[in-house]
């Protein structure tokens, strides 16, 4: 028998403005900025996944960015995140580092991982993002030792695991989730629900589209959230992450949203698989950033101009950085030697 989790995986709804109350004003532009920072850092590499200047695989997050920025928000540096495949909005949430990241899809000496990790392999020690990687699932343990580590230091810091929900059907989210409970671990899993596993929907893979029965399966506290509300997300974590600092819990953020383009590279794969053709226009219509944008100038806190003018300063900044990344140096062929080990 299929179960249908919730109204959350409803395109039609949830695509008015998002309650902002209680939010402070700095707080919320923040939010847009970075939101804002992380679409056009995306559309800038589809451009160039479609005119062949970006030679590595690119997965594109486009309408998933609110997850990433709302985790953001509450992480302090010594936290250690982990993402997979599709991060790069984990990673700019964090630093806004539109340079080092294009200079890394470009195989650039400066970017973040000296040009030799592209697209799927992106770190940024400095500010709590400890790496990503393109096998599905891998950094869910890695995370969850992580939050071992971090226990142990005493300092109340936690740790991240961002994965999707086709990474729910590798084994070693369970013993994960196991461990993590059964040790009492403060490792936050944000699963971002999407739907799709490549070109998959998950109605087609799992008796459920709900993951986070796995959270419970395991006696670990959840939610499931709008995945395209900031604040709405902003706000449970906070005080889920104060308890988690003091308390060494795990936690469980089962996050509804949807991808705008394909699998992976620029285009948007209406003709692959049975749902997305009929529902991506839907989605669109549930933009993360439109929402906030329009809660913002409807309580007075931003004018339309300058929302604007907050475009336009981001999309001056991704320009002049994508033409620094391309002039930019490859790294020198010993790094292959010195900096790559198998
Ligand atoms: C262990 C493993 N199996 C298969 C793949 C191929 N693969 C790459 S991404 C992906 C789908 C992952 O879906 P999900 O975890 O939901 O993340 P999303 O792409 O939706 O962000 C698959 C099957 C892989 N990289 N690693």
């Amino acid at each position: 028998m299929k179960q249908e989790v919730n109204e959350l995986i409803d395109p039609l709804k949830f695509r008015d403005r998002i309650d902002i109350k209680g939010i402070e004003k700095s707080m919320l532009v923040d939010m847009l900025r970075k939101m804002v920072l992380i679409r056009k850092a995306e559309e800038k590499l589809s451009e160039h996944v479609e005119s062949g200047k970006i030679k590595c695989p690119c997965h594109l997050g486009i309408g998933q960015e609110a997850i990433g920025v709302a985790v953001s928000l509450v992480m302090r540096k010594s936290d250690r995140a982990f993402g997979a495949h599709r991060s790069h909005s984990h990673f700019l949430a964090l630093n806004e580092n539109t340079y080092s990241l294009f200079a890394e899809v470009l195989g650039k000496y400066d970017g973040c991982s000296h040009g030799m990790g592209g697209s799927m392999h992106i770190v940024d020690n400095d500010n709590g993002f400890k790496g990503s990687v393109p096998i599905v699932g891998a950094t869910i343990p890695i995370a969850t030792g992580a939050a071992l580590a971090a226990k142990m230091d005493k300092a109340g810091d936690i740790s991240i695991s961002y994965f999707g929900d086709g990474a729910c059907e590798e084994g070693v989210l369970h013993e994960s989730l196991n461990m993590a409970s059964i040790m009492n671990l403060p490792v936050l899993y944000v699963c971002e629900n999407n739907l799709f596993a490549s070109h998959l929907h998950i109605d087609l893979r799992q008796p459920s589209n709900s993951t986070s029965r796995f959270a419970r399966a395991h006696h670990i506290n959840y939610s499931t959230v709008d995945g395209n509300d900031v604040v709405g997300m902003y706000k449970l974590l906070k005080s889920e992450i104060e308890s988690m600092r003091s308390s060494n819990t795990p936690y469980y953020l089962e996050a509804y949203t949807y991808r705008w383009k394909g699998h992976v590279g620029h285009r948007d794969d209406i003709d692959v698989g049975v749902k997305r053709g009929a529902q991506l226009d839907a989605w669109k219509k549930r933009d993360p950033i439109k929402r906030l944008a329009d809660s913002l100038i409807h309580e007075g806190i931003l004018t339309e101009s300058e929302c604007q003018n907050l475009n336009n300063e981001i999309q001056n900044k991704i320009n002049s950085d994508w033409e620094k990344a391309e002039l930019a140096s490859f790294p020198q062929n010993e790094f292959l030697i010195t900096q790559v080990y198998s």
